[in-house]
């Protein structure tokens, strides 16, 4: 057993030190995901298994977005044949039921924030992303970050900003990402029907899930949308706790990731 005397400035300046080169690493990233739910973890886990220098930053002190509370606080999440193949990548357990598979909802939080990590994600939890940065020909370049308790006080601190290749919004059913682009860049349009985000439509499981691969897409320069986030943009229909879209639109985000990055190299 360790005989030195506990100090507890020694374990502040083992803290300070370790965040602060952790996050220095993270000043030019290749991809910065904002949201921590299952579109964005997959997305993040397939990314940095592959080397790229990624940072999920999540508001909330939890990561897992609405997995945990699974279906009306039922904690279990529902898959098709699709989906099941990305949740077993990450060894999560599933039962078989004519076509449909059910998963513990922790265990799903667990297994895909656990493989993420060990894939080399940094996950930046209690950091809220209140804006992007804005490059040649207003390309999106990168994010601008705050602690997610400063915004919950609403108190004025300015921000910090980091660059990244690509950002993917991840944030779920309000596309925070998305919708700050379009109010804060003059005549900014995406590629949708009327060029807004016009919000996602009521449920349709079906549907929603047959449409979220599809709008997985860069919507402007350098911005991705994911997860519920793209199905808000498009004007897709919501589903519930059927998730198996969510973790294939995280592995058709870092596909379209991945073409950014070539672009932009
Ligand atoms: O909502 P969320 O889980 O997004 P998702 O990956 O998955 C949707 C499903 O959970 C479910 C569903 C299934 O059919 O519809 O809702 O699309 O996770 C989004 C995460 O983003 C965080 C938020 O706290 C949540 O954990 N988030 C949202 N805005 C920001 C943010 C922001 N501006 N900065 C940081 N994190």
């Amino acid at each position: 057993m360790d005989t030195a005397p506990l100090s507890e400035p020694k374990i502040t300046s083992l803290i300070v030190e370790s965040f602060a080169k952790d996050f220095g690493e993270c000043m030019e990233m290749d991809v910065a995901i904002v949201g921590a739910g299952p579109a964005g973890l997959t997305a993040a886990r397939i990314l940095a298994a592959e080397g790229y220098n990624v940072s999920v930053f999540e508001r909330k002190l939890a990561v897992g977005g609405g997995i945990w509370g699974g279906g009306m606080l039922f904690p279990r999440i529902v898959v098709q044949e699709a989906g099941k193949r990305i949740m077993e990548d990450v060894g999560i357990k599933l039962s078989a039921h004519e076509g449909y598979y059910v998963a513990d909802s922790v265990e799903t939080v667990a297994k895909c924030a656990a493989a993420a990590i060990d894939a080399g994600v940094r996950i930046w939890v209690g950091v809220a992303v209140e804006d992007v940065m804005i490059r040649d020909n207003d390309e999106v370049c990168g994010v601008v970050i705050n602690w997610g308790a400063v915004e919950a006080a609403g108190l004025h601190v300015d921000p910090l900003a980091l660059a990244a290749k690509c950002v993917i919004d991840a944030t779920g059913h309000d596309a925070e990402i998305a919708r700050g682009v379009l109010r804060k860049i003059p005549g900014a349009r995406f590629n949708t029907d009327d060029g807004a985000v016009p919000g996602e439509r009521p449920m349709h499981a079906e549907i929603g899930e047959a449409a979220l691969v599809g709008n997985t897409q860069e919507v402007y320069p350098g911005l991705i949308v994911a997860g519920m986030a793209a199905n808000a943009v498009f004007a897709s229909p919501r589903m519930g706790p059927i998730f198996g879209g969510m973790f294939l639109s995280g592995e058709r985000a870092a596909e379209v990731a991945r073409e950014i990055i070539e672009r932009r190299s």
